[in-house]
């Protein structure tokens, strides 16, 4: 098991306001980064702005404001927004940063000095809005199917990386390392694509037609093409080539990605790093879409939701627990906001919110001065231990395969669990026996104790009310510090906990 992650987000045009699209993918890896760290890995976690570009340009132009100005504004939005969604990024890169400029024309002199750029000439249909080429046949009714827009010909005379070579390489290397792309829907996607022969990137703009951008090292005329800038950025922001972070974090590299951007992630990425003589990232994690009506969420569409406001109305928590557990992390996802509304009132507010609250009032008003560890266990009692154990076995197993439902599914499972023991237990009658005071003791601390292990496992996914119910429960120590082996020991509880009240954490809303 490898010791380290490093996990990365698209880094997002600054064509468009972050909204719910964007929200889900950083949440995602913010789940995943802080499972990690839950599970004793060093993580480092990266998200950022893509600001060169055609795109950028235009809508700059549309704002009134140079390209500059107008990449700051829209790029501080992001940057500000994720503290808002708790997001423990630990870095925020921006392509219009000098140390990226830098690294962005170190790899272009390597893969023009190894003989992988030739200059060449080139027409193709081009979409503004997905910033490269398609071919005729990629076309839905001559137009580009994510943006609905017919593509513009184009014809000039540019830089191209020789990314034909790779072919078979790349289709070896996918076939040889199950999971490089995954789900595996998106591995036989690339693969399909390479069935034919790949073509090799156009790879520059003529300064004459944009002259935002980064200039080729080898030819101050043109600037680099968008892709081949942006999908640098996973370097620079671990401080290639040579620093400590690069070395430590590159070989566990998890990007993060919906599948609009799968074949600049999936063919021309690996190729670009081969040719400039560095590892393959770790595993690319591919995502299917929000949609409204089965229609994409996207600026472009117009049918954009602004993350804050689901924030503001039904609290971060319930926001980030319904993205991870409606969406099946590789298949579209439709939203709708009694969706959003029935999970929070099912599984946050009747499942979650009532274990947390009867299992604490009991413990007050039959405990005050806190439990003890009990001194022995009933079949009952194994019985919960035993789902534990095998609820974080699941749990594990669906987050190393980036299935946030099923861990939250698991988690579910055992809250179930839980509420169940409490009915069959039946707390309120031992407290109306006098003899029965150390097996009330017991199952109380059973429960508490079955809190803790859901709590911890909840952090990640909902930051703000794990921490409610952990200071609830009274446990010694910080919920920051816990890690995986804290919870594997049933017990590691202690002697006592003090527990005090707790507030409804998720009132019920009317749809
Ligand atoms: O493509 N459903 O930036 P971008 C799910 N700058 N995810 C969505 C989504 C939706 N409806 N809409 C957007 C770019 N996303 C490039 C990336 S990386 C080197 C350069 C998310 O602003 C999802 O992560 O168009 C998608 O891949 C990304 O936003 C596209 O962001």
């Amino acid at each position: 098991m490898s010791k380290t992650l490093y996990v990365t987000t698209p880094i997002y045009y600054v064509n468009a306001e972050p909204h719910l699209g964007h929200a889900y993918t950083t949440i995602a890896a913010d789940v995943l980064n802080r499972f990690n760290i839950l599970s004793g890995r060093e993580t480092f976690f990266v998200t950022g702005t893509d600001e060169h570009g055609d795109k950028v340009v235009r809508a700059a132009e549309a704002a009134g404001e140079n390209p500059k100005e107008y990449a700051d504004r829209i790029s501080m939005l992001f940057r500000n927004i994720w503290p808002e969604l708790s997001i423990s990024n630990d870095y925020f890169i921006r392509t219009t940063d000098e140390d990226h400029k830098k690294v962005v024309q170190l790899i272009l002199q390597k893969v023009y000095d190894v003989g992988d750029i030739y200059f060449g000439e080139y027409g193709g249909y081009y979409c503004f809005g997905c910033e490269r080429f398609y071919y005729e046949k990629e076309l839905a009714d001559g137009k580009c199917p994510d943006h609905k827009v017919a593509p513009e010909f184009i014809k000039e005379k540019n830089y191209f990386f020789r990314m034909s070579k790779y072919q078979d390489w790349l289709i070896e290397y996918i076939k040889s390392h199950p999971g490089f792309i995954r789900p595996e829907r998106y591995s036989n996607e690339v693969l399909a694509f390479l069935r034919d022969p790949l073509e090799d990137l156009c790879i520059s703009r003529p300064k004459s037609r944009l002259d935002w951008g980064i200039t080729l090292p080898f030819d101050r005329d043109y600037v680099t093409y968008v892709w081949f800038d942006a999908l640098i950025n996973y370097l620079t922001a671990v401080g290639y080539p040579d620093s400590d972070l690069y070395h430590k974090f590159w070989p566990s590299t998890q990007h993060l990605i919906a599948k609009d951007i799968l074949k600049p992630h999936g063919i021309y990425w690996p190729t670009i790093l081969k040719a400039s003589g560095i590892e393959p990232y770790h595993h690319l994690n591919v995502h299917g879409y929000w949609n409204i009506d089965k229609n994409k969420i996207s600026k472009s569409l117009g049918n954009i939701i602004n993350p804050l406001s689901l924030k503001d109305k039904y609290g971060l928590d319930a926001f980030r627990y319904f993205l991870m557990r409606e969406m099946v992390f590789g298949l579209d996802a439709n939203f709708s906001e009694s969706a959003l509304v029935n999970r929070l009132n099912s599984d946050l507010a009747n499942d979650l919110g009532n274990l947390a609250s009867r299992s604490l009032a009991m413990v007050i008003k039959y405990f005050k001065g806190g439990l003890h560890k009990p001194t022995g266990y009933l079949e009952i009692d194994e019985r919960l231990r035993s789902d534990a154990s095998k609820m974080l076995e699941d749990m594990i197993n669906q987050m190393s395969r980036l299935a946030f439902n099923k861990a939250l599914i698991a988690i579910w499972g055992f809250i179930a669990a839980v509420n169940k023991y409490i009915d069959e237990t039946s707390p309120w009658t031992l407290a109306k026996k006098e003899d029965q005071a150390g097996r009330l003791n017991a199952v109380l601390y059973n429960i508490v104790e079955a809190l803790r292990i859901i709590t911890v496992l909840l952090f990640p996914f909902m930051p703000s009310t794990a921490e409610k119910i952990w200071t609830s429960l009274g446990i010694k120590g910080n919920l920051h510090t816990q890690r995986l082996d804290d919870i594997t020991e049933w017990g590691k509880i202690g002697e006592t906990t003090a527990v005090s009240k707790i507030e409804p954490i998720f009132p019920r809303v009317e749809g």
